[in-house]
């Protein structure tokens, strides 16, 4: 990336020297794992060069945003309403929390046995890293796991927080508290940018969020095709990429690519050929630049159909009814879609080991990886339950705990490799 962004970096007060150092490791890394591959798709020039200004461009808009007046809003979950935000004429952008590199800076002030993507967005606030949460007016936080929870009472020193109330259960009683969260949010939102939302708003950003699912529903029908015409590291870049990118231009340009998908699967091509074996994701999110497993799998002979996550179908299966006749059914609407999620840190989740089963038999995969952080207790345990569903409809599950290191690639490499021996 280049240094014309420095002057808005040092006005972000990021420390400039190990920002250098992250964007010369994450260059790297992407060249790596990215742009060594053959036979990509033209329309993924959109998605590299979108990476290659992830602080550089992006931040530049929404400075310019913020100059006009409009409101940045930072989250690590996909329970946050964007459709929210927008509707205040605000911006939304999930916050990374993908890379090792605040690490040491975290562990000052967390349990070292931490989930990784908790130390990751503390580490990188303690230690002036992310243009992003430099640029939020408001951090969004939610009571999901107790990590994320308990974090962000101390997060709260650092950063402008605001926490919704996630509920654990899916009762008529939780649905009720859930429905009053997004209200609050409402008028937090409000509060924060001086704009109160009106009915056509809420009603044009339902149809903006919901057509960028749509184009991401697309996608990830097209990449089913036997032989795969689009390898799983791509496709996890341009979900990763639809949490900070505007998401009219987004879902413009993922059409662009679908499109040129659609040739591929109607010339039988794939990006590996037929009988590569398939394999699906499954469990905790992977947020950018975290395509260790990803990268790990494919270069052990097999390719990534899906990822049952929330870096994948979890965020973009469900729509939000868009036949709201009024603002009060809209809000239920909204209400009714985000409580669809399957999170881990719900009670029970049965909805969560159906959805496994149904997307790996639609994929026609051979088997799953359930991908857990080191640390993320409610993927942890319910890694037991989703075998035993697979295990009862005859596919096989590896289990994978991780963290953001690469300590550990060449071990993860010769297990997975055995997987995918023993699958073929
Ligand atoms: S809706 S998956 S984005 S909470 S990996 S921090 S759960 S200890 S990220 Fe998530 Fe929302 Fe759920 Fe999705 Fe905790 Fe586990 Fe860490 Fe996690």
């Amino acid at each position: 990336m280049s240094h014309t962004y420095e002057a808005m970096w040092e006005k972000l007060n990021l420390d400039l020297d190990a920002h250098a150092g992250l964007l010369q490791v994450l260059g790297k890394f992407y060249g790596d794992i990215y742009l060594s591959q053959t036979g990509r798709l033209r329309g993924m020039e959109y998605l590299d060069f979108v990476l290659s200004e992830v602080h550089g461009l992006r931040i530049k808009e929404l400075q310019d945003a913020k100059a006009q007046g409009r409101k940045v809003i930072g989250t690590f979950c996909v329970f946050v309403p964007e459709e929210i935000v927008l509707a205040a004429d605000a911006i939304q952008v999930g916050l990374c929390a993908g890379a090792e590199i605040g690490k040491d800076a975290a562990e000052k002030i967390l349990p070292r046995n931490t989930c990784a993507l908790i130390k990751s967005f503390v580490g990188f606030k303690l230690s002036r890293l992310c243009p992003y949460l430099e640029s939020c007016d408001l951090v969004v936080g939610e009571t999901t796991c107790d990590g994320k929870k308990k974090a962000y009472e101390i997060f709260v020193d650092y950063a402008p927080l605001y926490v919704m109330e996630i509920p654990q259960m899916k009762n008529a009683c939780d649905r009720d508290l859930w429905r009053g969260e997004v209200i609050r949010f409402k008028e937090k939102i409000e509060e924060l940018t001086g704009n109160t939302i009106a009915a056509a708003k809420l009603s044009q950003s339902i149809r903006v969020v919901n057509d960028r699912r749509r184009a991401l529903q697309r996608l990830n029908r097209l990449r089913a095709a036997v032989p795969a015409p689009i390898s799983g590291r791509d496709v996890l870049l341009v979900n990763q990429i639809s949490f900070y990118d505007d998401p009219v231009r987004f879902t413009e340009n993922i059409h662009k690519l679908c499109d040129e998908i659609e040739e591929r699967v109607n010339a039988k091509q794939g990006i590996a050929p037929e009988g590569t074996p398939r394999l699906m994701l499954s469990g905790c999110p992977m947020a950018v630049p975290n395509w260790k497993l990803p990268f790990v799998v494919e270069s052990s002979g097999a390719v990534i159909v899906g990822e049952e996550s929330c870096i994948g179908t979890r965020n973009t299966r469900d729509l939000v009814d868009e036949n709201g006749p009024s603002f009060e059914a809209m809000i239920d609407a909204l209400a009714d879609r985000y409580m669809r999620i399957d999170c881990a840190c719900f009670t029970p989740n049965a909805e969560r080991l159906d959805n496994v089963v149904s997307m790996a038999k639609e994929l026609q995969v051979n088997g799953v990886i359930h991908y857990g952080l080191s640390f993320c207790h409610p993927y942890a345990i319910e890694a037991f339950k989703v075998d035993k569903a697979l295990k009862e409809a005859g596919v096989p599950m590896l289990s994978i705990e991780t963290d953001y290191s690469m300590e550990d690639v060449e071990q993860l490499k010769t297990r997975v490799e055995a997987f995918v021996e023993m699958i073929r």
